[in-house]
C-alpha cells in the first residue's frame, strides 16, 4: 500500500483555494493579512501530538454491501491531510492544532421535531452497534480517498427519537470551543460549523455517524468523538464534532452555502457533469496517486441513491 511522504502529498493548486470566494476583495484580503498576524504572534499553546493510536474497539460488524472494494489509504494518510477550519486552514497543520480538542466528555443533543428528545454521552454514542464501512471519500476540491469508518447509521438514531411528520430535513452543527479553535475571522467561514440533510437522506441506509477508523476511536483532526459521512456527497457535507442534531421543517443553513451560494449547494452531491464554478469536477486525485480518475456519478453509489433525486434537475439542486 502507498504512503507517499508528506512532502509528496498533492500540494493545495491555487485555484482551488476555496477561500478565494466572493466577500469582497479588499475585505477578504485584510482578513488573510489578519490572520497571518494573529498566527504568526500567537502564544503556542498547541498540544503535542498523541504518542499512540486512539482505542480500538471490539469486534465489528461488516457487512459485504458497505464494502468499497478498493485499498484504503493508509492511517497516516488518512490522519495528516484534513479540512477542519476551526483548526487551520492548512491540511497539514490540522492533526497537531486539533488535539487541543476536549472530547471527553462529550455531549450531543437531539431534538428539534421529534417525539423523544434527548441528549447522548460519549458512552450512549458507542453503545449503539458499532460496525466497519469502507467508503470513498471525494472532497469537493477534486482529491479523493478511501476511509476505513466505524459508526452506526444515523437512521439507528433517528429512529430512538422518532421524528414527527411535519419533520422534512435535519440539522447539524459542531461544537464551537473558542478557546481551543480560530476565529470565523481568520478561517474565512462561519462558526458554529453547520450542515444539513433533506429527511430521506438522514435516513438512507449509506448515511453513517461515524466514531472511528481504522479499528480505533475517530482521531480529534477527523472529527472525534462522533462527525457525519455521507458518502455520495462532497466532503464538507460530512460534519465533523457534532453537538447537535435538530430536526426541522425548513431546509437548513449549511457553512459553505452560506460563505459562497453560487459555489456551494444545499444537496453537493459528486457529480462528475456538474462542474464547481472554478474547477471541474470530472476528474479528482486520490491521495497516494499520481494521474487523476475519472469522477464517478454519486461517488460511484449512484444504483443506491439516484431514487432519492428522481426527476430533480441535477444542474439546479448542485
Ligand atoms: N466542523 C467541520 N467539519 C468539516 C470541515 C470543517 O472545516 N469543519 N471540513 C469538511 C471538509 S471540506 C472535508 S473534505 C472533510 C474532511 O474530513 P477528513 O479531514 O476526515 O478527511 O470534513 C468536512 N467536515
Ligand atoms: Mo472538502
Amino acid at each position: 500500500m502507498t504512503s507517499p511522504d508528506r512532502n509528496e502529498i498533492t500540494p493545495e493548486p491555487l485555484y482551488l483555494n476555496r477561500r478565494n470566494f466572493i466577500r469582497a476583495g479588499v475585505f477578504a484580503g485584510s482578513a488573510a493579512v489578519t490572520g497571518l498576524i494573529y498566527r504568526a504572534y500567537r502564544p503556542d499553546t498547541i498540544a503535542p501530538l498523541p504518542e499512540e493510536a486512539p482505542q480500538a474497539f471490539g469486534e465489528l460488524a461488516k457487512r459485504p454491501e458497505f464494502q468499497a472494494g478498493e485499498e484504503p489509504n493508509s492511517f497516516e494518510d488518512i490522519t495528516n491531510y484534513n479540512n477542519f477550519y476551526e483548526f487551520s486552514t492548512s491540511k497539514t497543520a490540522v492533526a497537531r492544532e486539533a488535539q487541543a480538542l476536549k472530547t471527553d466528555p462529550w455531549s450531543v443533543e437531539v431534538g428539534g421535531m421529534v417525539e423523544s428528545p434527548r441528549t447522548l454521552s460519549l458512552q450512549d454514542i458507542l453503545n449503539f452497534p458499532q460496525e466497519e464501512r469502507i467508503y470513498r471519500f471525494r472532497c469537493v476540491e477534486a482529491w479523493s480517498m478511501v476511509i476505513p469508518w466505524v459508526g452506526f447509521p444515523l437512521a439507528a438514531l433517528l429512529e430512538q427519537v422518532k421524528p414527527t411528520s411535519e419533520a422534512k430535513y435535519v440539522a447539524f452543527e459542531t461544537a464551537y470551543d473558542r478557546s481551543v479553535m480560530q476565529s470565523s475571522f481568520s478561517a474565512g467561514i462561519d462558526f458554529p460549523y453547520v450542515e444539513g440533510l433533506r429527511l430521506d437522506e438522514a435516513l438512507h441506509p449509506l448515511t453513517l455517524l461515524a466514531t472511528g477508523l481504522y479499528g480505533r476511536q475517530m482521531p480529534k483532526q477527523n472529527g472525534a468523538p462522533i462527525r457525519l459521512v455521507v458518502p455520495w456527497k462532497y466532503g464538507f457535507k460530512s460534519i465533523k464534532s457534532i453537538v447537535r442534531i435538530m430536526l426541522t421543517d425548513k431546509e437548513p443553513p449549511t457553512t459553505w452555502n452560506i460563505a459562497a451560494p453560487r459555489e456551494y449547494g444545499f444537496y453537493s452531491n459528486v457529480n462528475p457533469n456538474v462542474d464547481h464554478p472554478r474547477w471541474s469536477q470530472k476528474r479528482e486525485r486520490r491521495i497516494g496517486e499520481i494521474t487523476m480518475r475519472e469522477t464517478l456519478m454519486f461517488n460511484g453509489y449512484e444504483k443506491e441513491v439516484a431514487d432519492l433525486y428522481r426527476g430533480m434537475d441535477l444542474e439546479k439542486f448542485y
